[in-house]
């Protein structure tokens, strides 16, 4: 039994709360991986009025001196790596090596925002009039309420709050509550690095206390969220009537075309590594793929064979190659899709409607029809649907004609099939002979339909744009 890490709100630079609540290991029964505290209305508007506060201050501090912040803070984190992805492990459940590559992620993530502090914020334009100059530059919104998800405990919070800090804004960020230690690590980063009291705080707690007294609070003037689509429109509303600004990156369906000219053993690494890999855990997770038959036998077998690389365990077990699932609501998802797709017709490739504990294997899911709830509704877990279509039109129809367009992915050794797909193809980010889940850092991220707002992407430097607003100056210089 390892002792509980203690997960801390950090307000005004204090760590603060009783951490009472606790949230067990989901590999190991009846050991508790994290104590945090739970949050009232109180701490968020103590956190906000901390934030408010800092910062006026923060935007006059200058900008290299704001980058440099975020560099010690990489660096602070690249020295913890080891127990900060140990925690990340004990209160998510990705296997070690997915877990130290996330918190190098938030690392690579601080560094480019970083970076930043040494990069041009505007333009010049010469004016049509005589005599005059204009400039534009992007000023910080402000305030920004961060609302993050359990799956990517530590990245996606870094990629929030690195392009609000870099930016002027002060920010506080509510954390998922199965997962609140890896946030409180990147806080105390940033706190250790020198990150002026209130410039970032943390409340920890439930979305509808915590989170919806954020979103209420008209003095946060933009927020960002992942998570679920329900709670996304939810929060949209919330923001969208007191005019604030809203980034929402919610659910996915992603769906991969696979066409007989791919190479097939390829083309099933791919699916498996989108399908399987974080327990197919991620919104950009591959979970439907389209099949023509020329491949489909060979494809289907050597994706057989990709699933049984992947043995669920104990993430910190060197023998596991998949963690377990992230909690017992999440298993009840996977299990129910799955037994309502055996109800519906379907045949199991791989995999079962049975879970020991909350380790789940890869399910891969034959004859499905392309309108059944496993090929059409997001479930989160390592279950991939496999849909037979005659051709590549079929497919790409079929692939397109879904509510979700996050990501999406082809498999096939042809320029002319594969730049058609980028261009017809309804999704945020498109993956050529690549898994759809995972991402660059320095490049743009978002979907479209209902996996996203359709406004502000984030990741790479797009992502500065939701946290600031652009003026321009009209310079007379005679
Ligand atoms: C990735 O695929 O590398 O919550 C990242 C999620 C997404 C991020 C996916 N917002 O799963």
């Amino acid at each position: 039994m390892t002792t509980p890490a203690l997960a801390r709100h950090l307000i005004d630079g204090e760590l603060l709360g009783e951490p009472m609540k606790e949230r067990a290991n989901p590999a190991r029964i009846g050991e508790i991986a994290v104590l945090s505290p739970s949050g009232t209305p109180a701490d968020a508007d103590d956190a906000i009025s901390a934030a408010v506060a800092a910062q006026p201050q923060w935007a006059r501090t200058p900008l290299p001196a704001r980058g440099a912040i975020l560099l010690k803070a990489a660096e602070l984190l690249r020295e913890r790596t080891p127990q900060v992805a140990a925690d990340l492990v004990r209160e998510e459940g990705k296997t070690i090596g997915e877990a130290t590559g996330e918190v190098g992620r938030a690392i690579g993530v601080l560094q480019f925002f970083g970076s930043l502090g040494w990069a041009s914020t505007g333009s010049t334009f010469s004016s049509a009039l005589p005599g005059t100059t204009i400039t534009t530059r992007r000023e910080p919104i402000g305030v920004v309420g961060l609302i993050t998800p359990w799956n990517f405990p530590i990245a996606i919070p870094a990629w929030k709050a690195a392009p609000a800090l870099i930016s002027g804004n002060a920010v506080v960020l509510k954390p998922a509550e199965l997962t609140p230690m890896s946030a409180t690590h990147l806080a105390v980063a940033l706190h250790d690095a020198g990150l002026p009291h209130g410039v970032f705080n943390v409340v920890h707690g439930g979305g509808r206390v915590v989170g919806d007294a954020i979103a209420r609070d008209p003095r946060v003037t933009a927020l960002s969220f992942t998570g679920s689509t329900t709670v996304g429109l939810g929060l949209e509303k919330t923001l969208q009537t007191r005019r604030a600004r809203v980034q929402l990156e919610m659910g996915g369906k992603n769906g991969v075309l696979v066409i007989d000219d791919a190479d097939a053993r390829r083309a099933a690494q791919v699916v498996s590594a989108g399908g399987f890999s974080l327990t197919g855990q991620a919104c950009t997770a591959t979970s439907r793929v389209y099949v023509t038959p020329g491949i489909h036998d060979e494809f289907l077998d050597a994706l057989a064979e990709f699933a049984g690389n992947y043995t669920p365990g104990d993430g910190l077990d060197n023998a596991s190659t998949m963690g377990p699932v992230v909690s017992d609501d999440q298993l009840q998802r996977d299990v129910s899709a799955v037994q309502q797709a055996i109800d519906g017709g379907a045949r199991l490739l791989t995999g079962s409607a049975d879970s020991d504990g909350l380790r789940f294997a890869p399910v891969i899911a034959i004859d499905v029809e392309h309108t059944a709830p496993i090929a059409t509704e997001e479930i989160f877990g390592p279950v991939v649907a496999v849909i037979d279509v005659p051709d590549y039109e079929a497919g790409l129809s079929a692939l397109n004609d879904s509510a979700y367009g996050l990501t999406a992915g082809i498999c096939t050794t042809s320029l002319k099939y594969s730049s058609d797909f980028a261009d017809r193809v309804q999704a945020g980010v498109v993956k050529v002979n690549r898994p759809t889940s995972g991402l660059d850092l320095h490049v743009p991220f978002g979907g479209i339909k209902e996996s996203s707002s359709n406004t502000f992407r984030e990741q790479g430097h797009s992502a500065t744009q939701f946290y600031t607003w652009e003026k321009t100056t009209y310079i007379g210089t005679e």
